[in-house]
């Protein structure tokens, strides 16, 4: 069999009629497979080089039967002049995420390849509306790049049960349809899920976020209903029961894809936008340029991004994403049935805290006090509380002695952002309030020690004087500590639970229990 130069391997890229893949030292012509490819033109990402990096990130493809699949294509192998030791030189393998953009310095990294970040914590609750470099970004793979030109022909396939298909170029959504903003969260099925594994002594898997994978913006875009009206689709039949689509998938660019049901897509209260502005700008690149799928209430993992197709189904999306992922089960079901739990769509009430600040301690006044007075530390909280399906928070419960006692926080008067009732936003809110020095517990009385969700947030403020008339039994061991606890309730009376032992689940979605920190003060 012939042998090939990587110069002449390079040229049969994408663009070329005869693209060629290489893997380890070997050649294939893929032209035939492609169209055969369950992952669609994806493959084509490849062309011109070495497919090994992608099934680095696609392992599903590290299979008997994919080799087999490829090997029909073999066209000969890698020049001896272009391989160090049997195998093609490193440099030669492009790495997919070479393009990826430039991050906020102030984004927590989870991950670099692929890009998964988190919204730092003084940003979550310091303005309603998530600045775009500070939105938390979540990639299962590389990010597609676009030139300006590229972004306007874009071209958005619509296609219907029937497989007739309309196309949309960006430029036509723009300008053929009418614009609607929404401001909506996106959080991540994942948000807090390190707080799972702490707060229940069980690991998880996947990526161990804090409670920055949840963000909120303002979208631009045009209705979903909109487009699927003008490709032809009757949503008179979802409401008569005679449609045959129940599902809508969205598909991007670089392969990821899920689905929404057919009931969401064309409510006129779903308010399921095509955006391609964010805060107004045009959508960046880490969240979906020039085109992505947000819809209000679910799981982020529907809001597709780089999306370049839309299918009705009579079936739910195939993807991974919908059908092996994002779903939950019992804390005793490790090895599970998927078929068995539906894929998560509109999200549980949530909420977590976001910033802890002890003052002074206070000291009860001469009338008021009785012979237990004691002194106080003051504590300010503040956070964020969000429900899914639109359902609004209507109220946070504080406790500073882990769950013994409660208050109200206050909830921000912020832009109510109520479409026809739904209510797609976070709420912010703030507490003050004041921990009894009784509550403050030495190490040694088991307060430290004992799980919290937060124990790297663990918050050590030195500043605070101890009080003229403590007792001197306190000066041994100066470090105390007090767990706060908060849980919110949403406008149908759901609330969060109180434990993560009683949700957890071995992929770690939807770690939704009261957000505990510890709060620890030098006395
Ligand atoms: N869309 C594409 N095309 N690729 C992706 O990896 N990730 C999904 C969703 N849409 C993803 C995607 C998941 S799991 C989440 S949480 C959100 O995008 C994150 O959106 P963001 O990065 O804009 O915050
Ligand atoms: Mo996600």
């Amino acid at each position: 069999m012939p042998r090939f130069r990587m110069s002449e391997i390079r040229k049969h890229d994408a663009k070329s009629t005869h693209p060629w893949v290489t893997h380890g030292d070997k050649v294939y012509d893929i032209t035939e497979w492609i169209s055969a490819h369950p992952g669609g033109q994806v493959i084509l990402r490849a062309a011109g080089g070495s497919i090994e990096p992608y099934w680095n990130i696609f392992t599903i493809h590290k299979n008997q039967y994919v080799y087999d699949i490829l090997n029909q294509y073999l066209i000969g192998y890698i020049h001896q002049a272009d391989l160090v030791d049997g195998k093609p030189a490193q440099e030669t393998i492009e790495d997919p995420f070479a393009d990826d953009p430039v991050r906020h310095p102030d984004l927590i990294t989870r991950t670099m390849k692929p890009r998964n970040a988190e919204t730092p914590e003084q940003a979550l609750s310091a303005q309603f509306i998530t600045p775009n470099e500070l939105f938390y970004v979540r990639n299962h793979m590389w990010v597609p790049k676009l030139t300006p030109d590229e972004a306007e022909a874009h071209i958005l396939t619509v296609e219907l049960p029937d497989g007739t298909t309309k196309e949309y170029t960006l430029r036509d959504l723009k300008t053929k349809f009418a614009e609607k903003k929404i401001t909506a969260v996106l959080q991540c099925s994942g948000n807090r899920r390190s707080h799972m594994s702490r707060g229940s002594g069980r690991a998880t898997n996947g990526l161990q976020w804090e409670a920055g994978a949840i963000s909120n913006a303002t979208w631009e875009g045009v209705l979903l209903s909109d487009i699927l009206a003008d490709a032809g689709f009757d949503a008179a039949t979802v409401r008569n029961g005679t449609s045959e689509a129940q599902h809508v998938h969205f598909s991007g660019m670089e392969a990821y894809g899920s689905s929404i049901p057919i009931k969401k897509a064309v409510d006129p209260q779903g308010d399921v936008l095509l955006a391609y502005g964010m805060n107004g700008k045009p959508l960046p690149r880490d969240h979906g340029y020039p085109l992505r799928s947000i819809v209000p209430g679910h799981v982020a993992a529907r809001s597709v991004k780089w999306l370049s197709q839309i299918t009705l189904s009579d079936e739910e999306s195939p993807s991974q994403w919908q059908r092996k992922d994002y779903k939950c089960f019992g804390p005793n079901q490790t090895k599970v049935d998927w078929e068995k739990a539906p894929a998560i769509q509109e999200l549980p009430v949530q909420s977590a805290i976001t910033g802890v600040k002890l003052g002074e301690w206070t000291t009860p006044s001469q009338e008021t006090s009785s012979d237990s007075a004691e002194p106080a530390k003051e504590v300010a909280l503040n956070g964020y509380a969000y429900s899914g399906g639109g359902r609004s928070v209507i109220r946070v419960d504080v406790s500073l002695d882990d769950g013994k006692s409660w208050s109200q926080a206050n909830l921000l008067p912020d832009e109510e952002s109520k479409y026809d009732g739904k209510s797609w936003s976070w709420k912010r809110w703030t507490f003050n309030g004041a921990v009894p020095l009784e509550a403050f517990k030495t190490p040694e009385d088991g307060a430290a020690g004992k799980e919290t969700d937060d124990d790297k947030n663990t918050i050590r403020r030195g500043s605070a004087r101890r009080p003229a008339n403590e007792s001197s039994q306190h000066t041994k061991s100066n470090r105390r500590c007090t767990t706060v606890a908060i849980k919110a309730t949403d406008e149908v009376y759901n609330t969060q639970p109180e434990s993560h032992a009683a949700t957890w689940n071995f992929r770690g979605n939807l770690a939704t229990a009261w957000h505990r920190v510890q709060v620890c003060t030098d006395c």
